[in-house]
């Protein structure tokens, strides 16, 4: 059999281990990391304290949990690259380097807010960043980002895509629709699903033939690559490793992100549904913690050095988080909007 014919049939998992491009991040890249990650779980702890004081008009969906997975992928990328994300997209975009204040702006309605406070926390974008949308609708980041990588590949200057999705959009059409064309053109783009086991309050063995969504790769004829989504190296292995053969030409790549959101599906969901042995069992593979420990043992931090960033960070957060809700709400006409937003 040929190699291409072998690739079509038999499409090789991508293994993060089998290419450590981590093993090239100096000490101060390794704390950058740690640090990316610290700033999502203190956004996301400010928000959620805002939600409760008040301050946050609408819902929220966050990814305490998720944080490995988004700077992982964010390392792998070039600043003009695309990232089409979902509703629990803070992380995303606080890893693509979004200033806490706009983002925190956003999601309390304010005029200095990323979109000019009318968008709030399921859309959070912005285009200087790369960041082309923020979908409430499941799965409606796919075909997005192809779209993205279908401009990219026409450009011809080795930009690429990111898609960000649950395990429960791998059931939307849209996700078919989307690899199947991303594989037919080539397209450089990475479908980044962030499989943390549940959509909204349903687990998925109870919406899902089986739990490893990287299989359904083999259906499109693309690498589908599975890696622990709770340690930012090895997801930055994969995504670097997927991101090098979208520039070259190579197309597409599925990658499964096995992770858990720490916390319910949105606003003040206490998640009783889940089995509290797995939600334990999760917590201890904190992916915060993990990378702290590993980056003790290797020598790279101090024990107390870890405290004390977290301790910064989150001041720090809470400051912009204060700002923010203290700057105005846009100055607009409600019945003029209106008007032009519905007017025929
Ligand atoms: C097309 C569509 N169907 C249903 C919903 C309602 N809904 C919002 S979030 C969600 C769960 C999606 O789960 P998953 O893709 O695993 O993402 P997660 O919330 O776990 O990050 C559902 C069904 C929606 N927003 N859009
Ligand atoms: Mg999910």
């Amino acid at each position: 059999m040929g190699r291409e014919a072998e690739r079509i049939t038999n499409p090789r998992p991508v293994m993060a281990a089998a290419n450590r491009y981590s093993a090239h991040l100096t000490p101060e890249d390794r704390i950058g990391l740690l640090r990316d990650m610290l700033r999502i779980r203190a956004f996301e702890d400010e928000v959620y304290r805002a939600l409760l004081a008040g301050l946050v008009p609408g819902t929220t969906h966050l990814c305490q949990g998720h944080e490995a997975v988004s700077v992982g992928v964010a390392k792998a990328l070039r600043p003009d690259d695309y990232i089409a994300c979902t509703y629990r997209g803070h992380g995303h975009c606080i890893a693509r380097g979004m200033d806490p204040v706009a983002g925190f702006a956003e999601l309390f309605g304010r005029a200095a807010g990323c979109c000019g406070g009318l968008g709030g926390s399921m859309h959070l974008m912005d285009k200087r960043l790369g960041l082309i949308g923020a979908f409430s609708i499941v799965g409606a980041g796919l075909p997005f980002a192809t779209g993205a990588a279908m401009a990219a590949q026409m450009d011809g200057r080795g930009q690429l895509a990111v898609a960000f999705f649950g395990d429960g959009a791998a059931n939307i059409g849209a996700f078919h629709e989307a690899l199947n064309l991303a594989s037919v053109w080539k397209l450089p783009v990475l479908f980044v699903c962030e499989n943390n086991l549940y959509g909204e309050y349903s687990r998925i063995d109870r919406t899902t033939p089986f739990e490893d969504i990287a299989r359904r790769a083999d259906a499109y004829a693309m690498p589908g690559a599975q890696v622990d989504g709770n340690d930012v190296l090895a997801v930055y292995d994969t995504a670097a490793e997927a991101a090098a053969r979208a520039r070259s030409g190579g197309g597409p790549t599925l990658i499964e992100c096995k992770t858990y959101r720490q916390g319910g599906h949105s606003r003040t969901d206490p998640a009783k549904y889940r089995p509290k042995e797995e939600v334990e069992a999760w917590l201890k593979r904190d992916p915060i913690a993990l990378f702290i420990r590993a980056l003790v043992k290797e020598g790279t931090l101090a024990e107390d050095a870890a405290e004390r960033l977290r301790t910064e960070i989150r001041d720090a957060m809470r400051a912009d988080s204060k700002r923010a809700a203290e700057l105005p709400h846009p100055a607009y006409d409600p019945a003029a909007l209106a008007a032009a937003t519905y007017a025929p």
